[in-house]
């Protein structure tokens, strides 16, 4: 590995973080302990509490006091504004510790982090603007003697589960536009990337957030998230996560007290290049969106569906661009592509390189695990030769694994993109306005870019279609989404009687 650039190193000792209940930080006392290692390093870097279950009652008590004594939901908008605002300012205060801790227990590269919390910050600054427009509708149009009213209401206490592969990016997708919308919430981030939710914690009890507004519990999934499903006292769970997790989600919901649901779930992505595009730019595009975050990315394009006359010539392109790519120390900020999060997550990525192999797809290159004598590397492949029911051309691998299939015509490019279960993410690249745009509108998919790829920010709605989940995150619709609608007729003048 070459560590020439190398600016920052691990710490010596993992750093402890208590859990966050109505404001304040709890520390572990007697419970276990979660230590996390680096992933990109392989030393322990963090220690969280696995939270009991009366930790979890406790916390979603403050949210419920919190949110029906009316001291959030009871603000106006521009007093949410503010809030919001001053978090996005502190958030750009402590951006490099942040980013420190979400590269220690990601593995993604230090300037990608970096990036990553601008980006968060951002997010709260658009969504404190939205505290204040959200509004509902009026009806004028029912006649001289009534008049219709449609309010907004914050759904109530929301649950928020939050996965590895971007832990404050996702989290801040969603927390400032729960919070525009009234609502108070207990978050349980994944167990391996809890620490930069309760840095979020105490930056929003600094920024003025009144307390229980914003809680966190820490601890497993089949533990505390499965507790937190099932609670009868949360008004509505966002989750983003596997499938299989996000069936139990629904379960749960259906056992309990039917939550209301977001679900932001698995992706396969494609990548349809024409002929006519600019080669380079895609070529380019297509490393980034398979590459970016080591892969482990929902929305990452891991199908290239590629015009057949330039198939051969393009997966090269791609090929070279992936080559200079620098894969290693997380910390190093020239590096490109990171560790792999999970020892699990590496040995899914290794299997599925495997399985493509043992399929009949042809390794055009990478495919091994890297050794660098610390920590899990994988360096990005692409596979030839790929045919749509393979498993590698069906299934969610979430890693730098890129499978190859040519097409013909048009219609063929969007029946492979269509043919999966998935509908989160799709990109075009062409410079025909009329194969773009048609591929636009056949395509299902939740997100899609056009000559761009992983293009994002707080104006644009977030979510899929199909079985890549429900709602959506982000922009005005995802402050919405954590509201309910209430419908009003108000008589104007006399009611005529129903009996005379
Ligand atoms: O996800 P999990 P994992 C996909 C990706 C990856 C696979 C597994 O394909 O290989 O999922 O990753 C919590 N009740 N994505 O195992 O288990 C868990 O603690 C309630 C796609 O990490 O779904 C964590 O906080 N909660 C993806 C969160 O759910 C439970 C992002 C996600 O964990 C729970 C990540 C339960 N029974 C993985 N079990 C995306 N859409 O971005 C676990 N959790």
């Amino acid at each position: 590995m070459d560590k020439t650039s190398t600016t920052l190193s691990p710490p010596s000792a993992p750093r402890e973080f208590g859990f966050y209940v109505d404001g304040k930080s709890i520390p572990a006392g007697q419970r276990d302990l979660f230590e996390r290692s680096s992933p990109g390093h392989g030393v322990p870097v963090t220690r969280i509490p696995k939270c009991t279950t009366e930790d979890l009652d406790q916390a979603v008590a403050a949210a419920r006091m919190a949110f029906e004594d009316r001291r959030w939901s009871g603000l106006n908008g521009a007093d949410r504004a503010a809030v919001l605002l001053r978090a996005g300012a502190l958030i750009r205060e402590r951006a490099e510790e942040i980013a420190y801790f979400e590269t220690l227990e990601n593995g993604k590269p230090i300037s990608q982090a970096r990036g990553e919390v601008g980006g968060c910050a951002d997010m709260f600054e658009y969504a404190s603007g939205l505290a204040r427009s959200l509004h509902g509708d009026s009806f004028n149009n029912l006649g001289d003697g009534m008049f219709g009213l449609v309010t907004r209401e914050p759904v109530g206490v929301c649950g928020l589960i939050t996965p590895w592969n971007f832990p404050f990016l996702i989290l801040c997708e969603r927390v400032p536009y729960i919070l525009a919308s009234g609502c108070t919430l207990v978050v349980k981030p994944s167990e391996v990337t809890s620490a930069t939710t309760l840095i979020l914690a105490e930056i929003m009890t600094d920024a003025g957030l009144p307390s229980g507004c914003m809680n966190v519990v820490t601890g497993s999934g089949r533990s505390i998230g499965q507790a937190l499903i099932e609670h009868q006292d949360i008004d509505m769970v966002s989750f983003t996560g596997s499938t299989a997790v996000g069936r139990a989600v629904v379960e749960a919901s259906a056992k309990s007290n039917f939550k209301k649901l977001g679900l932001e779930l698995g992706g396969k992505n494609p990548q349809i290049v024409f002929a006519d595009a600019d080669l380079e730019d895609a070529a380019d595009g297509v490393a980034f969106g398979i590459a970016f975050n080591t892969g482990q990315c929902c929305v990452s394009g891991s199908r290239l569906i590629v015009e057949r006359s330039v198939a051969d010539k393009f997966a090269l392109m791609v090929k070279h661009k992936l080559e200079k790519a620098r894969v290693g120390d997380p910390l190093d900020e020239a590096t490109h592509i990171g560790a792999i999060t999970t020892d699990a997550q590496n040995s899914v990525i290794m299997s599925y390189i495997e399985k493509g192999q043992a399929e009949g797809a042809t390794l055009i290159c990478g495919g091994e695990q890297l050794d660098f004598g610390m920590g899990q590397y994988i360096s990005p492949t692409i596979f030839g030769d790929v045919t749509p029911d393979m498993a590698i051309a069906s299934e969610e691998i979430f890693g730098p694994v890129l499978t190859v299939m040519p097409f013909d015509t048009v219609h063929e490019a969007i029946d492979i993109a269509n043919d999966t279960e998935y509908g989160l993410a799709a990109s075009v690249w062409t410079k025909n306005i009329d194969k773009a745009l048609t591929v636009t509108r056949r395509v299902q998919a939740g997100r899609f870019w056009v000559n761009t790829t992983l293009a994002g920010g707080p104006e644009l709605p977030l979510g899929g279609m199909k079985q890549s989940g429900w709602g959506r995150e982000a922009g005005m619709y995802g402050v919405e989404e954590y509201t309910q609608v209430k419908s009003v007729h108000i008589e104007i003048g006399k009611r005529s009687h129903w009996i005379e």
